[in-house]
């Protein structure tokens, strides 16, 4: 997969996509990541990237030209013409991201992906350039990068071979759809709060039942909209309507 992302701060995606997991599907050739500067797509003397919205009102709004002719750029230089690539604005105003959205992009051949900052951007943007709008969360950020690391870190992740041996264990926790149990490792004791004895006790059924029980009641407390849509057997529903009772 090739995810190329334009920006007016390509420095801040240095730390975060030199990380491990990330890295290693780099150097294993699963995935390029191409940082642009939308400053680089401007002619003038200034490199003016936005300007007063009008209409009037506070805020600078991003201007049309360089996002149409970086996206243009790109497109020429870089991807095969027959190709409908996916042009992703991230913004607030966006279908909100999940691990559904996570996995269909992963399926693509090629992202682009381009950050809002300022108030917004020039509305031609969105009708005659971009193919979707994502938002990652109702909270308010100062732009689209953070989000656009968000989105690339969860997509890069369900490329088959990125995470390797651990795959498995994603496919385990995600099928149930139930937040996951609670963990502990060494040591047994630490400052005299024990490890809870059924995980010592190498009977995997019952530590089996044990963590479904516990994922079940955690995802009652905290995210009972997740039950909705969780793929619960016989014995989880079971369980869960005990739990229910005695809430
Ligand atoms: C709330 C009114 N405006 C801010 C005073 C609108 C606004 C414009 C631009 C709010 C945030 C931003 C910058 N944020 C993004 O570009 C952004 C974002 C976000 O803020 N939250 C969650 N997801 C995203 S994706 C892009």
């Amino acid at each position: 997969m090739r995810i190329d992302i334009l920006t007016l701060f390509p420095q801040m995606f240095q730390g975060p996509f030199n990380e491990s997991i990330f890295r290693r599907a780099v150097d294993r050739g699963l995935v390029r990541v191409n940082i642009h500067n939308m400053r680089e797509y401007t002619h003038d003397r200034h490199h003016t990237v936005d300007d007063y919205s009008y209409g009037g009102g506070t805020g600078m709004v991003m201007k049309v030209e360089p996002l149409f002719e970086a996206v243009e750029s790109i497109k020429s230089r870089a991807y095969p013409e027959d190709r409908d690539v996916p042009v992703i604005l991230l913004t607030p105003q966006g279908r909100l991201f999940s691990q559904k959205i996570a996995r269909e992009l992963s399926q693509q051949e090629y992202l682009l992906l381009i950050c809002g900052r300022y108030e917004g951007v020039d509305d031609r943007i969105k009708e005659h350039l971009v193919t979707d709008e994502i938002s990652i969360g109702d909270y308010v950020l100062s732009g689209g990068e953070l989000p656009a690391m968000v989105v690339t870190d969860a997509v890069v992740r369900m490329i088959p071979g990125v995470l390797g041996s651990m795959e498995s264990v994603l496919e385990d926790s995600h099928a149930t759809g139930l937040l996951e149990y609670p963990q502990y490792t060494r040591p047994e004791v630490y400052r005299g709060w024990s490890v809870p004895e059924v995980l010592l006790s190498g009977n995997h059924a019952r530590i089996a039942n044990w963590r479904r029980e516990q994922s079940i009641m955690r995802t009652l407390e905290r995210r009972p909209d997740l039950l909705e849509s969780a793929e619960l057997n016989k014995t989880e529903r079971q369980l869960l309507e005990r739990l229910r009772k005695s809430h």
